[in-house]
């Protein structure tokens, strides 16, 4: 929604960097001008979504930076949000709608923009709920049917467009499925890239396939999902690699659900790359790593099927002894260490696609390469 852009605002989050630096990120990706961080360790346990002093410490901190809107760092209730709103005079975004307003900037293809749409209603369904409540309370003298009714009015109204829509995607998803069936009869593997937002997926994808898709430090750029053939320099074999949306922590599920077109890829993917951006400090790789592979499990990809990609070993002071070979978090996948930039790794990464992928590897109860956790190398 582009009516973020140059919009100045106050962020609410938790007291931790990682926190503060990625609700920072998607603020910016949001259009929005950060002016200042407040940091609150209980987020919406109260009345206000934070305590009566610090809303007051915000509504001081809003004038002074002469902001326009509040983006707090959790998922509010309309009511908290309400309430802030009209104590502060400010705009009340939480973390959820903030991650809307970019998926809808970023929205290109019809797909995408039905995804995001249906995730927007999904939204608003407890929402409109509680909208209508509010309003019912106040009518009760005499209008209290009218009411009841207004909420059921809405309600159909909101699961209608949600149906038209889940049916315009279904017939997307039939589609791919039998442009994916084409090509299986082609006796392409299908390998689908995974990771968190920014960990340089397109840039390995780019690199894979000569394509030019956007490559861009901002949060949530690639949102469609693309697939292109990959050529090997030294086999005759081919693969399919798709490039997708990205995950990031603390994403409602319901989010997961509407992109699920989308991210059905990796399901079906005969082998998942796994982004891991190692370029960072080890709490934030841990806590990126942890949310990935609570949203794989989500989306029901067989962890036999993952192939960790260390990328961005060219940012790494000292590579020869990179700490996270040794680490518990990824002890029972197996990784490659590359550059998606400098290109290093690659042909390690590409011979590990073909094995991978190899015809002759012998395939597992779900129709899928069993896992073969082995060492970094
Ligand atoms: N130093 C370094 N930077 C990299 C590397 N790979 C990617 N980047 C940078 O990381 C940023 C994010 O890269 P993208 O390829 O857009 O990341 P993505 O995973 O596709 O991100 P989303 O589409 O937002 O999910 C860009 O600024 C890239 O230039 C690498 O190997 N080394
Ligand atoms: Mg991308």
């Amino acid at each position: 929604m582009s009516s973020s852009t140059g919009s100045k605002a106050v962020v609410v989050t938790y007291p931790d960097e990682f926190a503060k630096n990625e609700i920072v990120e998607l603020a910016k990706a949001a259009g929005y001008e950060v002016a200042a961080v407040m940091t609150q360790k209980n987020i919406i346990r109260s009345e206000y979504g934070v305590g009566v002093g610090k809303a007051q410490e915000l509504q001081e901190m809003v004038a002074e930076n002469d902001c326009n809107t509040i983006i707090i760092d959790e998922t509010v209730t309309s009511s908290q949000a309400n309430k802030l709103s009209s104590f502060t005079h400010t705009e009340i975004v939480d973390r959820e709608r903030l991650i809307l307003n970019i998926f809808a900037r970023r929205a290109i293809t019809t797909e995408a923009k039905l995804q995001v749409q249906l995730a927007e209603l999904r939204y608003e369904m407890p929402r409109a709920r509680d909208a209508v409540r509010y309003s019912v309370k106040g009518e009760r003298a005499g209008f209290s049917g009218m009411g009841e009714s207004a909420v059921d009015v809405k309600f159909r109204a909101l699961k209608r467009q949600m149906g038209f829509i889940q049916a315009k995607l279904d017939k997307s998803r039939t589609a791919r499925d039998l442009h994916t069936t084409e090509r299986r009869k082609l006796g392409m593997p299908f390998v689908s890239l995974a990771g968190y937002t920014s960990s340089g997926k397109t840039t390995l994808f780019n690199r894979l396939t000569s394509e030019s898709k956007e490559e861009s430090p901002k949060l949530f750029t690639t949102l469609a999902t693309t697939t292109r053939v990959v050529n090997f320099p030294n086999s005759k074999r081919k693969v399919l690699l798709s490039d997708t949306v990205g995950f990031i922590s603390r994403l409602p599920t319901y989010l997961v659900e509407s992109f699920k077109s989308t991210l059905d890829e990796l399901r079906y993917a005969d082998l998942v790359l796994l982004m891991v951006d190692v370029g960072e400090d080890m709490e934030s790789v841990s806590t990126k790593v942890a949310s990935c592979r609570q949203t794989l499990n989500e989306l029901e990809v067989d962890p036999g099927k993952i192939l960790l990609v260390l990328n961005k070993i060219d940012l790494l002071k000292d590579r020869g002894s990179l700490k996270i070979e040794t680490d518990p978090i990824f002890s029972d996948y197996s990784a490659v260490k590359v550059s998606a930039v400098r290109g290093d790794g690659l042909r390690q990464l590409t011979n590990r696609m073909l094995e991978r992928t190899s015809p002759s590897r012998p395939v597992g109860k779900t129709g899928t390469p069993g896992g073969n956790p082995t060492k970094v190398g």
